[in-house]
């Protein structure tokens, strides 16, 4: 394996100001840059990175932390001596390099086991294997200090609608989850879960599809506190919804726990591209709310390079992820510090201001206030809001000239 850390980096710019740093919080899964190209309709075409050398070459990048399934870590089928050894050479790394793992998760979807599901699939052995195979997970994760457990249901869903209740497979899941729960807290774990929804692929259809889905279901579980959500933004893509609006609820209501950044051209299968490859001014208005709304978790990148790529390629694709967040970000504060668009965004949003009185929330007065105003909606009908002028403006920001 060569040690490209040894090599000038690709990217030339590698020093200015949109240069990750580890306060960016800027993660990426061993899955991610270790993703070596498999397809449905080719093979491998990069050889496997060993964990170590991850850590250490993303830490050359300025990223903050790594996460990992369990079988990214230790080799599915390891014994315990060899799991051990794995760990303690990990968690050297870790430390050699100042990095630190926020999240950890299970890989419930690539072994045969798996092939109707983890937590939902009808047979009982495999839904309780499953449950061996998390907590075992779970306790990795804690033993490396991941603070966060995100839950993909890979193969939780259908390809035979026959095959399955529906609303069964809810009820599993949501048993699969308190129990789960209550394990974390009798370990004394200070962990918390968050759900990662997905419409479909690799079944026809996955249970909770989308951010929507797994926030109503939250509130079903038994401890609501302790889990809330890991949205991709590919995911609500293949599903044809808007991302942001998606995380927006999420962060609201309390319940972004974490999330994954990638970019996705439109509905089709799961792309995992280079985040802010393809979607400019989707991904401007996540990274404005991210930045601006409070959202403090790691910005976690699960996407992979193209499958041309080499080594080299991963490098630049992970460098290029980072560095686009970066972008996007110094734009951000660039529109808000406008004056022409604040201006603007004051004037649309202020609108006649006599009416703030009435929206006040609930009172009898405000019912019969409300009940006898004439208001003059011919007039109101006529207002032009601006919008066009408002979005040109925003493009002009993101295309650099402003
Ligand atoms: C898999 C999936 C991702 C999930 C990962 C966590 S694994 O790569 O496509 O969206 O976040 O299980
Ligand atoms: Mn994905
Ligand atoms: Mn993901």
């Amino acid at each position: 394996m060569t040690d490209l850390l040894n090599k000038p980096l690709a990217n030339e710019a590698a020093s200015d100001q949109y240069a990750p740093k580890k306060e960016d919080k800027f993660t990426f899964g061993l899955w991610t840059v270790g993703n070596r190209g498999r397809d449905p309709f080719g093979d491998f075409v990069r050889p496997a990175l060993d964990p170590v050398y991850t850590v250490k070459t993303l830490a050359g990048l300025g990223a903050y932390g790594v996460t990992f399934h369990d079988d990214d870590l230790v080799p599915f089928g390891s014994s315990l001596a060899e799991r051990d050894r794995i760990v303690k050479e990990f968690k050297q790394a870790l430390d050699d390099y100042g990095m630190i793992v926020p999240m950890a998760t299970t890989n419930l979807f690539f072994h045969p086991v798996f092939k109707d599901g983890a937590f939902t699939a009808v047979d009982p052995a495999v839904r309780a294997y499953s449950l061996q195979k998390t907590m075992r997970a779970i306790d990795l994760g804690a033993e490396l200090g991941a603070k966060t457990y995100v839950f993909w249901g890979g193969r939780e869903g259908v390809d035979a609608e026959a095959s399955k209740d529906p609303t069964i497979a809810l009820k599993r899941m949501r048993e699969a989850l308190n129990f789960l729960c209550r394990y974390v807290k009798d370990q004394g774990y200070d962990i918390k879960f968050a759900m990662e929804p997905k419409p479909n692929e690799p079944r026809s259809d996955t249970y909770l599809p989308t951010v929507g889905h797994m926030l109503a279901f939250i509130y079903t579980l038994d401890y609501p506190e302790m889990v809330g959500l890991n949205p991709e933004v590919a995911h609500e893509n293949m599903a044809g919804l808007n991302f942001t609006h998606g995380v927006a609820q999420a962060l609201e209501a309390g319940k972004l726990f974490h999330i994954d950044l990638n970019d996705q051209k439109g509905p089709r299968y799961d792309q995992d591209l280079r985040f802010g490859s393809e979607s400019i001014k989707n991904n401007f208005f996540l990274v404005k709310l991210l930045e601006e709304k409070g959202y403090s978790g790691p910005r976690h990148f699960d996407a992979h390079a193209y499958r041309t790529e080499d080594e080299q390629g991963v490098w630049d694709f992970a460098l290029g992820c980072m560095r686009t967040y970066n972008m996007f970000k110094e734009k951000v504060k660039r529109f808000a510090a406008d004056k022409e668009i604040q201006g603007l965004l004051a004037e649309i949003n202020g609108g006649d201001q006599t009416f703030q009185g009435l929206l006040n929330g609930y009172t009898p007065e405000t019912v019969q206030k409300l009940k006898g105003y004439d208001f003059n909606i011919d007039q109101l009908a006529t207002r032009g809001y601006q919008y066009e002028k408002l979005d040109q403006l925003t493009i002009e920001v993101i295309l650099g000239v402003r």
